[in-house]
């Protein structure tokens, strides 16, 4: 049997974080890293996730690195809201520029994480039956990237395609002229919905609970505002990192109830033109912490789908009642509500009459039979702490990850855990991660593990470890947030309860990411507050 690979630093992933991870390791600080990547190429998300109608929903100007100015300045996106193509080809050419791929192991998954008391070091394996060692981890393993698994009974007895959106085939899939079913109306449902319809010759929705989907605005490039936003991308980058979702919006105004309803209307209308997050995150600060103001937005939106909607039953159970807006993500849509219109597209509430089983023809509700020929599971994913418990990682004196976040995750910052010295998670639980813009938040977390690593160098250290005191203020802080807000009423993906049996426990930071920062930055200038930080022997490269 072989000797183990020994690395300063495995990364795990080689989406948005594993890149970076890779090129900041690597290129800027000279170690020695290995990443290893499921897939067998780049792109993380961007990779998995290619139904047809994939697509952002944070403008590309901003849903893009900052890292490199020639990088940002080169790079031309085609539309405003990059679809999954083209974000895939912006990470294969980053990965290309950069060279990334020299350092990555495609289709190798890693399957347990193992701290070794005596030697300080993490032993890493992966499916091929290999071990790796190394001084630290980097988990790029990412929020939404291990699907629900499938709830419903007789999915295998299914006698037609089954397709999952988290896991979608790399070939096109012809929907012409069949009969579609697609269960889960989420972002990711609301997007292959709207481009489904278009094909198939009949499809049935089966929807649980109604979203608040609101237009997206996208469109071609406008070269002008595009050579406009280049110069200035500093600027805006600034702007976007100073903003609670980290993009540079600023027009949100107090309070929804300060204002008239003639001004308030206005406000929402504009924010519904512009199209993208701004409704929720740039119309009034108390929409996600003021019942009654958000209810204001809530009346709005469900006023609009009805206008869109031409059938009023239709348009009655489309409309969102169970929920407060934007407790639940609010997707972004194009043409999703007009899809209803049109005689080949059937809603079917299956609150009202839950599905009971697949069937070999279809699905078999409380209400009736329904027939297909392709079923598209948009059930959504474990998120956020589904893809750390997947990996078998084992701490200090053999603890297991899934017995300390038994009930819920329990880090310190969303980046480290007590326990488990040395294993950074870039955007975990408990950090602003996705409600913040995904590429920043990654740089954010990539750049604090960097500089954690150099300042163990500098100081002849070689272990840091977040204190079980500071891991459980942050809990509690970042619980304390959450139940300030409207988001912990709602059940959601944010809360776990997508998820039978998970705890229902916050899973993002809700401080907003300019706090956020502010916190990691004091904590950094004085010395790593709550960090144990020791000294043993150096290791290999630095
Ligand atoms: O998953 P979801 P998603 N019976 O969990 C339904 C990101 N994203 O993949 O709400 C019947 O939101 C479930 O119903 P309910 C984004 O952050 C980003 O759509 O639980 N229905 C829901 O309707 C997003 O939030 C983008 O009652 C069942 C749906 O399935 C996150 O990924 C694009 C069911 C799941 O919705 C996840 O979105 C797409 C059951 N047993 C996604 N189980 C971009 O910005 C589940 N459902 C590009």
């Amino acid at each position: 049997m072989s000797q183990p690979q020994t690395y300063d630093a495995i990364i795990i992933g080689a989406g948005f974080a594993g890149i970076y991870a890779v090129h900041k390791l690597r290129d800027e600080m000279g170690l020695n890293v290995r990443a290893f990547e499921a897939g067998s190429n780049v792109g993380g998300t961007w990779f998995w996730n290619r139904y047809p109608g994939a697509r952002c929903d944070i403008e590309s100007v901003h849903y893009s690195y900052s890292f490199d100015e020639d990088l940002q300045q080169e790079w031309q996106w085609s539309e405003k809201f990059a679809g999954q193509p083209e974000i895939l080809k912006y990470l294969n050419h980053v990965a290309d520029r950069f060279d990334i791929r020299r350092s990555v192991e495609f289709n190798t998954r890693v399957t347990s994480v193992v701290w070794d008391d005596e030697s300080s070091l993490w032993q890493v394996g992966t499916d091929d039956g290999r071990t790796a060692i190394a001084r630290f981890i980097i988990s790029g393993a990412g929020n939404l990237s291990v699907p629900k698994k499938p709830e419903f009974s007789g999915v295998d007895d299914f006698a037609g395609e089954v397709y999952l959106t988290g896991n979608w085939p790399h070939e096109p899939v012809d929907f012409k002229g069949k009969r579609v079913g697609v269960i889960g109306t989420g972002a990711s449902g609301i997007q292959v919905i709207t481009e489904i319809a278009k094909d198939a010759a009949q499809l049935t929705v089966f929807q649980r609970t109604p979203n608040f989907a609101t237009p997206i605005g996208n469109h071609p490039t406008d070269l002008v505002e595009e050579a406009e936003q280049k110069e200035r991308y500093p600027e805006i980058r600034d702007a976007s990192r100073n903003h609670f979702l980290g993009v540079p919006y600023n027009q949100v105004q107090p309070s929804a109830l300060a204002v008239s309803e003639q001004e308030r209307r206005k406000v929402f209308d504009e924010r519904w033109n512009a199209g993208g997050f701004r409704l929720f995150i740039d119309s009034f600060q108390d929409i996600l912490v003021d019942k009654k103001a958000n209810d204001t937005a809530a009346e709005y939106i469900r006023n609009r789908i009805k206008e869109r909607v031409k059938d009023p039953v239709t348009a009655e159970k489309l409309a969102p009642k169970d929920h407060p807006y934007a407790t639940k993500r609010p997707p972004l849509e194009t043409n999703y509500y007009e899809v209803y219109n049109q005689d080949n597209v059937e809603l079917v509430d299956v609150k009202a009459h839950p599905i009971e089983r697949i069937t070999p023809t279809g699905a078999r509700t409380s209400e009736g039979e329904y027939e297909f020929d392709v079923l598209v599971l948009a059930t959504g994913f474990d998120a956020m702490t589904g893809p750390l418990l997947s990996m078998n990682i084992r701490g200090k004196g053999g603890q297991r990850l899934e017995d300390k976040w038994s009930d819920g995750p329990h880090t310190y910052l969303g980046t480290t855990i007590s326990g488990f010295p040395n294993l950074f998670l870039i955007t975990g639980p408990q950090s602003p991660s996705v409600l913040y813009n995904m590429p920043l938040a990654i740089e954010d977390h990539v750049d604090f593990a960097a500089d954690a690593i150099a300042h163990l160098h500098t100081h002849d250290l070689h272990v840091i470890e977040a204190t079980e005191d500071a891991e459980d203020n942050w809990v509690q802080h970042s619980n304390e947030v959450a139940e300030a807000t409207l988001l912990p009423g709602a059940n959601s993906w944010y809360m776990g309860t997508n998820i039978p049996g998970k705890p229902r426990k916050c899973l993002v930071y809700l401080g907003g990411a300019p706090t956020y920062r502010k916190i990691c930055q004091e904590i950094v200038d004085e010395g790593y507050r709550g960090f144990d930080l020791s000294a043993a022997r150096k290791f290999s490269v630095l």
